[in-house]
C-alpha cells in the first residue's frame, strides 16, 4: 500500500494546524513500511518544515501537483523524468511562478483584481487570513509554481476568471480557503507520475489510498483505489462516485481525527500481523 495525503484540513487541523490525533498511527504505518506521501497546496519551504515535524522521509508533492520531490537515492536509480536539486530528485509538471504573476497582471489590467494576492499580501494580512504564525506565513509566501488568491469578488466574476485562465492554458483549483492559479497539472496527475516512479524503480503491486478534504483533492482521490474524503472545516467537500474502480470512505470527524477514523481500520489487520484487507 501507498498512502497519498493532503495536509490542511486532512492530516492537519485547518484552524490550528495540529496533528495530535494521527501521530501514533503515522508511527505505526512507518514501522510497517507503509509510505505516506504528502501532497499539498503548500510550498517547498512549508512542506520541508512539516515533513521534519511529522518525521516523514518519503517523496512529497508541492503546490497542487506542481513539483514532485524525491529524496536522492530513495530509489535504486534516478527516475528518467527527474533532475537533481539539492538533496532531491525533482520532477516539475508545473509552471514557473513568474509566468503566473505576469498572467495575473495582464488579466487584472483588463478585468480588475477582486482578490487578495497571496504573494503581494503582508505577512500580517496572511497570518490573519490563514491562522498561520508569521514565520509560517512567510514560508507560505515562498511560491515557486502557484499563486493562491483570496477571492473577494462575486461567484460570477470567479467563474469568468477561471474560464479565462483555462483558455490561457492555466489550471485553477479550489483549496480550503483560496483559489489557486497554477500550470497544467493537479494533485492527481502528479500522484500518477510518482506512482510510475515506484512501479519502475521499485517494482511491486502497489495499491493507493488517497485522503483529502477539498475540491483540489478530487483528481488525487480519483486516482486511488481507496478514496478517503475527510469532512471539511472550510468550503465544500469533493464529490466522487463510489464505483467498481474504487472505494470511497467519508469521515464523520474533521481534520486529523477524520483521517485516523478512516485509515486506522484499513490497517488494523496489518498491525495485528495479518494481511491488510
Ligand atoms: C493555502 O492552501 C490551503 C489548502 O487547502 C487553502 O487553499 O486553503 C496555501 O497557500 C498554503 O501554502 C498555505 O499554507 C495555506 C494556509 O491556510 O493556504
Ligand atoms: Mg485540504
Ligand atoms: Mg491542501
Amino acid at each position: 500500500w501507498l498512502i497519498v495525503s493532503d495536509l490542511d484540513g486532512t492530516l492537519l487541523d485547518h484552524c490550528d494546524y495540529s496533528h495530535g490525533p494521527v501521530d501514533r498511527l503515522l508511527e505505526q504505518l512507518d514501522r510497517h513500511g507503509v509510505p505516506v506521501l504528502l501532497n499539498s497546496s503548500k510550498t517547498r519551504a512549508e512542506m520541508l518544515d512539516l515533513r521534519r515535524e511529522l518525521s516523514n522521509r518519503h517523496p512529497f508533492i508541492v503546490e497542487n501537483g506542481s513539483a514532485i520531490f524525491i529524496p536522492a537515492d530513495y530509489f535504486p536509480e534516478k527516475p528518467a523524468a527527474a533532475r537533481n536539486r539539492g538533496d532531491f530528485w525533482i520532477i516539475e509538471p508545473g509552471a514557473p511562478h513568474k509566468e503566473l504573476l505576469a498572467y495575473l497582471q495582464g488579466d487584472a489590467r483588463e478585468h480588475g483584481a477582486p482578490y487578495l494576492h497571496f504573494s503581494a499580501a503582508s505577512a500580517d494580512e496572511l497570518a490573519v487570513a490563514t491562522g498561520l504564525q508569521p514565520d509560517q506565513a512567510a514560508a507560505a509566501q515562498r511560491r515557486e509554481y502557484s499563486e493562491p488568491l483570496l477571492w473577494r469578488g462575486s461567484e460570477a466574476e470567479k467563474r469568468a476568471f477561471r474560464r479565462r485562465a483555462a483558455s490561457a492554458g492555466f489550471r485553477t483549483l479550489e483549496g480550503g480557503r483560496f483559489l489557486h492559479l497554477l500550470g497544467p497539472t493537479d494533485k492527481g496527475a502528479a500522484t500518477l507520475q510518482l506512482l510510475d516512479c515506484y512501479r519502475h524503480c521499485r517494482p511491486g503491486d502497489y495499491r493507493l489510498i488517497a485522503a483529502g478534504d477539498s475540491p483540489n483533492d478530487l483528481d488525487m482521490l480519483a486516482a486511488a483505489d481507496v478514496a478517503v474524503i475527510v469532512r471539511p472545516q472550510h468550503g465544500a467537500a469533493p464529490v466522487l462516485e463510489d464505483d467498481s474502480t474504487r472505494r470511497v470512505i467519508h469521515s464523520r470527524h474533521r481534520g486529523p481525527a477524520g483521517w485516523r477514523e478512516c485509515i486506522e481500520p484499513l490497517f488494523a489487520p496489518l498491525f495485528s500481523d495479518l494481511k491488510p484487507q
